[in-house]
């Protein structure tokens, strides 16, 4: 069949809107109709060349939401008309990491999606006869996609999908990192470093924990506002001081906060992450995404005294199981989505959607098809 796309033919370049060919599903895999989806960071990272994963051509895109078309053999758990979010992290169930009860990481088909194709090692798109990449299993900015079916989450009929593409990845992130991670307690501090929409989901993450102070760090102050509504209490410009930014969260807080998560994917605030933390119990969650070739480093005395590093994908959430009732939660007002959309927007214009994330004027732009 025909699909509008949005193709990415190499790095650095603005992908071409064009009508592409999109396979049936294959055995174990769906076709979906994406009605809606966002723009990550995480998209705009890899479209840079700075991702190691990173396939061209591809159809990049993975916080989406959309309704079933076609089911392949054997599939027993999706039919034609279901609502679906895609899931780059899948939920098989029965391999090794699904069975740890341990980790929401599942490697039933991750070795394939890191190469952009389908489980089988074919990819299901193609333009003029040229293959095209699939994207992190999920390739939401194609009007129609195939995805297997361990990496689909059935949710409620009744949820706006203009709205819960975005669980696809910016606010389960978060929110997961809070509750599943790092495990916040009420009374807890915390500071956020970074308040695009993965920042702004910790943030309403810390406030539904309950704790007592959330500071929010961002070099854009634009983005101060709206981490107010999200329920931050404290609001730092690295900016506007001459001490390293952990130095200055230290003495804001006593000697450092309890929790501290970094939502950008930069090396040097990963460090001051770590070293914000209060010594002896301070926790520091890695979210953001870091390019090829880079490290992070501390001297590892911070980790002897009792800070801890960990990292976060999609916030620990098991999506199969455990998406449906973020969507339930949104649909009963205990999650707030809606305060994330900054720009709506017809699909054909994404490139505006990237220019917009890269110039700090968005925190999520959805496009409709
Ligand atoms: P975004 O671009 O919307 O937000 C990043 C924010 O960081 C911006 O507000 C920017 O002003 C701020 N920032 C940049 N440099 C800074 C600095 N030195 N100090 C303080 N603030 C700074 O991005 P997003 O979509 O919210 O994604 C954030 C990061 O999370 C990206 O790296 C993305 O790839 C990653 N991510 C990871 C996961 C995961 O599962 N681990 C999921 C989604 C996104
Ligand atoms: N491909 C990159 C790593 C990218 C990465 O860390 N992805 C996050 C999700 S970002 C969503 O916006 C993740 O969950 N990773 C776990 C996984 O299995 O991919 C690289 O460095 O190779
Ligand atoms: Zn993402």
């Amino acid at each position: 069949m025909k699909s509008r796309a949005a193709i990415a033919w190499e790095a650095g370049k603005p992908l071409e809107i064009a009508e592409i060919d999109v396979e049936g599903p294959k055995a174990g895999e769906v076709l979906v109709q994406i009605k809606a989806t966002s723009v990550c960071h995480t998209d705009a990272f890899t479209l840079s060349g700075a991702d190691p994963e990173g396939n061209f051509p591809a159809v990049l895109g993975h916080e989406g939401a959309g309704v079933v078309q076609e089911v392949g053999e054997g599939v027993t758990s999706l039919k034609p008309g279901d609502h679906v979010i895609p899931l780059y992290t899948a939920e098989c169930g029965q391999c090794k990491f699904c069975l740890s009860g341990k980790t929401n990481l599942c490697s039933s088909v991750r070795a394939t999606q890191g190469k952009g194709v389908m489980p089988d090692g074919t990819s299901r798109f193609s333009k003029d006869g040229q293959s095209l990449h699939h994207y992190m299993g999920c390739s939401t900015f194609s009007e129609y996609t195939v995805l297997p079916e361990v990496s689909l989450a059935k949710v409620s009929s009744e949820a706006p999908l203009d709205k819960i593409c975005l669980l696809g990845c910016g606010v389960t992130t978060g929110i997961g990192a809070v509750m599943n991670t790092a495990k916040v307690e009420p009374g807890a501090t915390v500071a956020v470093f970074g308040l695009g929409a993965i920042g702004l989901a910790v943030i309403q993450g810390a406030q539904m924990a309950k704790a007592s102070r959330i500071i929010a760090i961002d070099v854009n102050p634009d983005k101060f506002d709206l981490a107010r509504q999200f329920g931050a209490t404290d609001f730092v410009n690295p900016k506007d001081y001459s001490d390293p930014i952990q130095q200055v969260i230290v003495d804001l807080t006593d000697g450092g906060v309890d929790y501290s998560f970094e939502c950008i994917g930069n090396v040097n605030v990963m460090r001051s992450a770590l070293e914000c933390c209060h010594k002896g119990w301070g926790e520091s969650i890695i979210i953001g995404v870091a390019g090829a070739g880079e490290e992070i480093s501390t001297r590892p005395f911070q980790l002897v005294t009792g800070r801890v590093w960990k990292g976060s994908a999609f916030g620990g959430v098991k999506g199969r199981s455990e998406l449906p009732s973020y969507v339930d939660d949104y649909m009963n007002g205990k999650l707030k989505i809606d305060e994330f959309v900054t720009q709506d927007m017809a699909f054909e214009e994404i490139n505006e959607a990237f220019e917009l994330l890269h110039a700090g004027k968005s925190i999520r732009t959805v496009l409709h098809y």
